[in-house]
This record gives structure tokens, sequence and C-alpha cells, in this order.
């Protein structure tokens, strides 16, 4: 773990970024608890990969864009949507944040937050993340646009292209690869040939960095540093954080096709349990602490659950609103 005293953060800093990755993992766990218990259709997970989002977010500023991806749960929730707007978004009710409960869970979005909508298709998130940091740069605002997506993702045209506009313009953009070194059951080296992702930046005419995406410490000093290229000009950055994904791709799936022993080590490396273990050994949080922040989050998600659980549906009449601008012409 980077040391926190040479990148500034205090220890109410540290405190609030292990809050944030342990509320995006209690909200999690609970809605695979959900799942299992067959009220809520589908899960797809956070877990492995708090320490890059809540470290991506301690860099970012209020009035930075972001396009997130559907692993992004502790991010957006520290950004802004609450346990219970997720939730509310899982048990497709009315007052989900995206779409009235009427899209898929975890395609967050958030337009108060500047959390973007997202599509289902993988990687398209990252071109619109560009449009943003275009329109950034010709306001003339000093703000960046942020778009994360998995490592598979980084396949798909959508990226290349997206990475070249960002480079030839000099865009305030920042990408960042969750790797988590499987698409779905398809493993990293049927995925790229490269050694490394980050060293595509070169190609792009971009800053490249890998880092360990376990380490919240780390990702928020590469983030920090990419957003002040951003801002002073000096365009784009592509950041791989390596992650662990210690869940299957999704509820709808099992993860037979990894080894056991892979699956023990990802474990063993889990970011929460090696954050907690950090802010042990460096006296940032005793057991006191620990207890009754579990306490708040257990509660928290309770509520959240309770309250989705009994919220309205969307109405049938509702069918068609959130689907075109309400006024627009094609919304007849
Ligand atoms: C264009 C497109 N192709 C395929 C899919 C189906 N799909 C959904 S998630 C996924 C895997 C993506 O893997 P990766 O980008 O590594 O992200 P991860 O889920 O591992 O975080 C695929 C193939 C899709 N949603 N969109």
């Amino acid at each position: 773990m980077l040391d926190y005293k040479t990148v500034g953060l205090t220890h109410e800093d540290l405190k609030q970024m292990y809050k944030w990755m342990l509320l995006g993992r209690k909200i999690d766990e609970r809605m695979w608890l959900l799942n299992r218990a067959g009220k809520l259709p589908f899960v797809i997970s956070c877990q492995g990969q708090e320490a890059t989002q809540i470290g991506t977010y301690f860099a970012l500023k209020d009035e930075d864009i972001l396009a997130p991806y559907y692993r992004d749960l502790a991010l957006v929730t520290a950004r802004g949507i609450t346990a219970e707007e997720s939730m509310l978004a899982a048990f497709a009710k009315q007052g989900d944040t995206s779409s009235g409960g009427k899209q898929m869970p975890s395609h967050f979005s958030k337009k108060d937050l500047g959390i973007l909508t997202q599509g289902s298709c993988v990687t398209t998130q990252v071109l619109h993340a560009v449009g943003a940091s275009l329109s950034i740069k010709m306001d003339g605002k000093k703000s960046v646009a942020l778009a994360t997506l998995g490592e598979g993702s980084t396949s798909q045209g959508d990226f290349h292209e997206a990475m070249n506009f960002a480079g030839v313009h000099k865009l305030p953009y920042i990408c960042i690869i969750e790797n988590n070194k499987y698409a779905i059951s398809v493993p990293s080296h049927l995925q790229f040939a490269t050694d490394d992702l980050s060293s595509r930046a070169a190609g792009y005419g971009a800053f490249g960095e890998q880092v360990d995406g376990n380490d919240p410490i780390a990702v928020y000093e590469a983030v920090k540093r990419a957003r002040e290229r951003a801002i002073n000009g000096e365009g784009p950055t592509l950041i791989e954080a390596l992650c662990s994904r210690l869940t299957p791709h999704s509820s709808d799936d099992d993860d037979n096709y990894r080894p056991a022993e892979e699956m023990k080590e990802e474990k063993e490396n889990d970011c929460i349990i090696k954050f907690k273990s950090y802010l042990v050994d460096n006296e940032i949080g005793d057991e006191a602490w620990f207890k009754q922040l579990d306490d708040e989050i257990k509660q928290e998600i309770n509520t959240a659950t309770k309250n989705a659980e009994k919220a309205p549906y969307p109405l049938p009449e509702e069918a068609l609103t959130h689907v075109y601008d309400q006024g627009g012409e094609q919304n007849a």
C-alpha cells in the first residue's frame, strides 16, 4: 500500500475511503442475498473493485462528469446515489434514478450528480465520456470527464476510437480500465496479446499508467495526477487498475472456469481486508470505530432494502417516459 503521507491524505480521508468501500461491498452482498432469496432478478458485482473505485472518487471533484460501468456501485454510491436508490433500481421500482425502474439493474445514472446515462452494450460509455470532455474543453471549463470499463471491453472498437479522438484533441479525459482479468469466463490471454493495457496509451498520444487496483491510495494518486494533467491542457490519461473479481461475472453464472487456487489468492488479496489492516496497523481506526461503522452501514442497508421492497412499481402509463426527451418531437 502506498504511504498515505506521501500523497497528502489525512486520517479522516482514509476513514472516509474505508467507509465508502465497505458501503459499496455491503450493498452488493445484500443484493446477492436478495437474489438468492428470489427477490431480485439480477446482480452484477463491484466486489473486489472497491479500492479502485473509491481511490478514483477521492481524486475527482463534483464538477467532473462520470460515465461509469455496471460494476461501479461503490463509485456511484460515494458520488451520491444512495443505497436506497440502488435498491430501487435493483427491485425495478419507480424511484430508480436511471429510468424510474425500467432499466436493467446497475445501469447507474443521475443527472444532478453528473453521472451520465448508460447503455447495455459494453464500452459505449467511453464515447459518451469523450463527448463530454470535448464539451468541457469547448466551454473552457476546468474539469474532466472520466469513464471506466472492464479489460474485455477494451477489445471493442469504441475504446480505440474514444482514446484516439481524445488524444488527437488533447481532451480532459481519463479512462480507467478496471482489469479484473476476466470478461465473463474469458481470461486475459484470450482478450489481448500485449503484456499490459496501459502501454497502449502511447499509440493514442495519451499518458498511460498501470496501478495496483487493490490499493485505493495508489489509485487516488494516479487519478489525481491524471486530473491535473487534463486541467492543464496536457490531454487524456489511460489508467489500468489491476483488480480482483471476487464473484462470478453475475448472479446468472458460476465461476467454475476459475481455478480454486486462483480464487483463494484473490480472496487473500481482498482490498477491503487489506485496507482495514492498513488502517489498524497505522492506528487510524480501532475496533470500536470499525464496529460502529459496521452497525451504521447495516442499519442503512436494512432501511434501504425495506423501503425499496415496499415502493411502487412504475405505472403502465409511464412505459414511454424516460425513453425520449419529454415534450420532444419523438415523444408522441
Ligand atoms: C457490445 C456487447 N457485447 C457483449 C455484451 C455482453 N457482455 C456483458 S458484460 C461482458 C463482459 C465484459 O467484460 P469486461 O469488459 O472485462 O468487464 P467485467 O465484467 O469483467 O468487469 C459481455 C461480453 C454486451 N453487453 N455488449
